[in-house]
């Protein structure tokens, strides 16, 4: 199944037949009115400085265009799971890592959906969905941002997001055998989306980044198991089914590679303006050493010169939508390496990777400071840093407003 668009210049209101409907307080000038149908997708034309779902809440569309004002104000710190855990600690009301060494919260939170389209009570990592709702409406209470990550199974072997089984993208676009199945998944993601609401019962704002690092090969969605063309259907679809479909209208929608070497392999794989809000990549370093110091920082600096110069010329928000170094083996990595590849960068948020902690595996994974950790007095240089924004600093912008 497809849809079938049409384009109108003023405010539509669509048939009110489901109960959980967002509010329709979009803006509402170019509403995207779309029916099932058969299988193309009709692009919304973008509109400059608005999200591309023309009918998202009136607190979305705040959100893209605070987004976009904070660009000048400066960059804000997020962290994936901050609230659920940190190293050595889990569920702990109001904890948080970046809190314990700070004082302040992130200012970008970042939640992971993986497991949610098997119907599991947990995520991948073992969070709980409940109590991932209840952290995100904290958050947003707070007047912070917040995104949602997918490490999406496998739809065709029922395996995990790192099994590039051949034709799996394929097999989930319309017509393929797995298009139902996919449409099943993508019903527990809007169920999950329309479900956070502020006191106001107003649905909260989401960054939703499916597909990320889409131009690597380890997920099933990656560079060597599907065609451009094919990606491209796979997010005008996923797009249109949540939005014109499900009428899920709180969402921002984040497009993301790995590493890339030229603003052309960063661009094989983009759907096009009408179908993307924000623009990111992922980088991890891996090497220790000055050498490889060094090497990190010229790779940020030069990704995200491409990066914000793409964005820009697009009108988009440009953003690091995740990054690391793995147990953090450098004490002074946030002000010698990190700060240095970011600051003359004018980009919405960095989101730093999960605090694990010890894993059953016998690993260590953690991506920013806990209280004494040894880089633990380098990040609150970091955090004193004027363009450095946490979650005090956001608070004020009432973003949502
Ligand atoms: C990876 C690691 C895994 C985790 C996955 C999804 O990078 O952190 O431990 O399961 O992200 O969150």
């Amino acid at each position: 199944m497809s849809l079938f668009c049409l384009l109108t210049t003023s405010t539509i209101n669509p048939p009110l037949n489901e109960e959980r409907l967002p509010l329709r307080e979009g803006n509402g000038k170019m509403a995207n009115l779309c029916f099932s149908a058969p299988d193309k997708f009709f692009p919304v034309p973008a509109v400059d400085d608005m999200p591309i779902d023309h009918l998202a809440t009136k607190e979305t569309v705040n959100l893209y265009k605070n987004l976009k004002k904070l660009l000048k104000k400066g960059v804000m710190f997020g962290h994936q799971d901050d609230l659920a855990y940190g190293v050595g600690w889990k569920y702990e009301a109001g904890r948080s890592d970046i809190k314990d060494v700070t004082g302040d919260y992130p200012a970008v939170y970042g939640f992971e959906l993986g497991h949610l389209e098997i119907d599991s009570q947990i995520n991948l990592d073992s969070v709980p969905f409940n109590k991932m709702k209840e952290l995100i409406r904290s958050a947003y209470e707070r007047g912070g941002v917040i995104t949602l990550s997918w490490h999406l199974n496998n739809p065709l072997t029922g395996k995990s997001a790192w099994d590039p089984a051949p034709g799996t993208v394929k097999s989930i676009l319309p017509g393929g055998d797995k298009n139902d199945k996919y449409q099943v998944w993508l019903n527990t993601v809007a169920e999950f989306v329309l479900d956070l609401k502020g006191s106001r019962n107003e649905y909260i704002p989401i960054i939703f980044r499916p597909f990320h690092e889409l131009n690597g090969s380890w997920f099933w969605w990656g560079k060597n198991h599907c065609t451009p063309e094919e990606l491209n259907q796979l997010w005008k679809f996923t797009v249109s089914y949540l939005r014109d479909t499900k009428r899920v209208h709180n969402l921002l929608y984040a497009f993301n590679t790995d590493r890339f070497a030229t603003k052309e392999e960063y661009l094989e794989r983009y759907p096009g303006n009408e179908w993307v809000d924000v623009m990111g990549f992922d980088i991890y370093q891996r090497a220790t050493g000055e050498q490889a110091n060094a090497q990190f920082v010229s790779d940020l600096n030069r990704m995200l010169a491409d990066l914000v110069s793409m964005a820009t010329e697009k009108k988009k928000i440009p953003a690091l939508t995740e990054f690391g170094f793995n147990a953090l083996p450098d004490n002074t990595w946030w002000t010698k390496v990190f700060w240095k590849g970011i600051q003359s960068h004018k980009i919405s948020y960095v989101l730093g990777w999960r605090n694990a902690g010890f894993k059953a595996n016998n690993r260590t994974e953690y991506y920013v400071p806990y209280k004494g950790e040894a880089s633990a007095a380098d990040f609150v240089k970091f955090f004193n840093e004027e363009k450095t924004l946490f979650q005090k600093e956001v608070t004020k912008e009432k973003i949502y407003k």
